[in-house]
């Protein structure tokens, strides 16, 4: 489908995130060096860039206060389209503690955590203040660089009250928002003290996307308990317009994953790992190290596996890969230590001088290194206690054409909705439920491991991000404004 506008041009589309997908690193006096990080959202984009004339506005990922300096950054970041939103004064109260310390649990079904009684620089109030503030950055951003006949796409929690903000601006502007993570059953959600106004402001847009059917529908039940509106097949009615709901799912690139295990540095990994773990059986785990995804239970599930099955104990290893993220938050430094008890606790249980069952990581890997120990594993644990979706469970099946290998996933993972016939599907919080699923992958028949592989492949080559942008943009393309359906009648 092609999508030329009046002129004959590719439309303007602007990608808005909170995040750049580059990293940026000073080399010198006002000269930086950027790499694109590839990830979900770029690799969804990869469809779109040659239908849409497409730029990513979003925080540079480093906080630049001397102008000639965000001067030189700006010009830096043009050249690979994308323009940067700084985020100076505000973006410990916004990001720290709006986005990740009060929307991220809520979304994941975590509640509202306990209000710090004794700062009262960072409360509630301050952190919501800087998150509007920084939603209006976002906008002054977008407006400088705005076209007439622009396309704006909003990305997750970060940008709530944008579609609102863009509205504002300019009722014409044709603004999608996609939400990453789940969407909680209105009971959580109505614990939030900003709850209206935040519904209020993403009903601005012209269309809202969710990766599942069961993340729209709380979206309309919230809608209809908490401002009263009606929900259609269509949408949301909402002051005489419809904002328009639907699903769609993310997937990734599959082809750059197949390509890369074919590379023959990585099929040397692969050897060296398998060389490594000769004898053994390999449970992968690869997570950021989040509450949502579930690592601890996964520990505990895996100690209840080691307790009940002691034939086990020296043929199987668990390698986790937990990259630490969002440092700044007191929870993720205490998430972190309890998994480092757990695993010492484990390894001193079950291990021996020769050899230890859990291999607990702390790091990030690269592109070539995760391919290699993705399709090198025997079993791929995703215990994610809620997920938008999961891609990680995806990027396992890309890599296991040769072996295919059993994915055990949970039920509350986006993924446990396409991957339900493939993966072997858990309950995360049950420790006894994955213990045997545990037992199950291991001792699965290779018969059973090859049906359960290719209709977990055919799903993740057919659903791939490419798809999902392009569903997304032809579903907001074809909607028309209110404002341009009033200026025709
Ligand atoms: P995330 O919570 O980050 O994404 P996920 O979808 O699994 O979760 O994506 C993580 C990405 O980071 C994967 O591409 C993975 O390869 C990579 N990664 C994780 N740990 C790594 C490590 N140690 N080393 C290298 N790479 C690592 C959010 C939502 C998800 C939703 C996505 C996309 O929380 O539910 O699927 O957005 O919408």
């Amino acid at each position: 489908m092609d999508y030329d506008d009046a002129r004959g041009e590719r439309p303007r589309l602007l990608v808005v995130a909170n995040r750049l997908p580059v990293s940026a690193k000073r080399t010198g006096e006002n000269s930086w060096s950027l790499e694109m990080s590839p990830g979900g959202l770029v690799s969804g984009l990869l469809g779109i860039t040659s239908q849409f004339d497409t730029k990513w506005v979003g925080w540079p990922g480093v906080d630049v206060h001397d102008e000639i300096e965000k001067n030189a950054l700006t010009e830096s970041l043009a050249e690979m389209k994308c323009i940067p939103v700084f985020l100076n004064g505000v973006f410990d109260q916004y990001y720290n503690g709006y986005c990740n310390g009060i929307l991220w649990p809520i979304l994941h079904h975590m509640g509202l955590p306990q209000e710090d009684q004794h700062d009262t620089n960072q409360t509630f109030e301050t952190q919501y203040d800087a998150y509007k503030k920084a939603n209006r950055m976002f906008l002054d951003v977008i407006i400088d660089n705005y076209e007439e006949g622009d396309i704006v796409w909003c990305h997750d929690y970060h940008l709530m009250f944008l579609p609102q903000y863009l509205k504002e601006y300019n009722n014409k502007i044709k603004v999608g928002w996609f939400l990453h993570s789940p969407f909680p059953s209105s009971e959580v959600y109505k614990t939030l003290p900003s709850r209206s106004e935040l519904l209020r402001a993403i009903l601005a847009a012209d269309l809202l996307g969710f990766h599942t059917y069961d993340f729209a529908r709380h979206f309309l039940s919230t809608c209809t308990r908490i401002l009263g509106v009606e929900g259609t097949h269509e949408g949301v009615v909402y002051q005489g317009r419809v904002t328009r709901v639907a699903v769609f799912p993310i997937g990734i690139d599959p082809d750059r994953f197949i390509r890369t295990c074919k590379l023959p540095e990585v099929t040397q990994q692969m050897n060296e790992l398998q060389e490594k773990f000769a004898g053994k059986k390999v449970i992968l785990g690869v997570d950021r190290l989040d509450m949502i995804k579930g690592i601890p239970q996964k520990y505990l599930a895996f100690e209840k596996f080691l307790e009940e099955n002691p034939y086990w104990r020296d043929k199987v290893v668990l390698v986790q890969i937990a990259v630490p993220t969002r440092n700044d938050v007191p929870e993720y430094r205490k998430l972190k230590s309890q998994v480092h008890g757990l695993v010492g606790r484990i390894n001193g249980r079950f291990g021996s001088v020769s050899s230890l069952p859990i291999h607990h990581l702390d790091c990030s890997v690269d592109f070539n290194y995760l391919c290699a120990i993705y399709a090198i594993a025997d079993v791929m644990l995703v215990t994610s206690l809620r997920d938008g979706m999961n891609l990680v469970s995806y990027e396992f099946v890309a890599c296991q054409e040769a072996k295919k290998g059993v994915l055990v996933l949970s039920e509350f993972a986006g993924a446990g909705q396409s991957l339900g016939v493939g993966a072997l599907i858990v309950n995360p919080w049950d420790v006894t439920e994955v213990s045997s699923a545990i037992k199950e992958a291991l001792n699965m028949p290779a018969e059973e491991r090859e049906t359960r592989h290719r209709s977990n492949f055919q799903y993740v080559c057919t659903h791939s991000a490419e798809k999902w942008g392009l569903d997304f943009m032809s579903e907001l393309n074809g909607i028309i404004p209110e404002s341009e359906m009033q200026m025709r009648k």
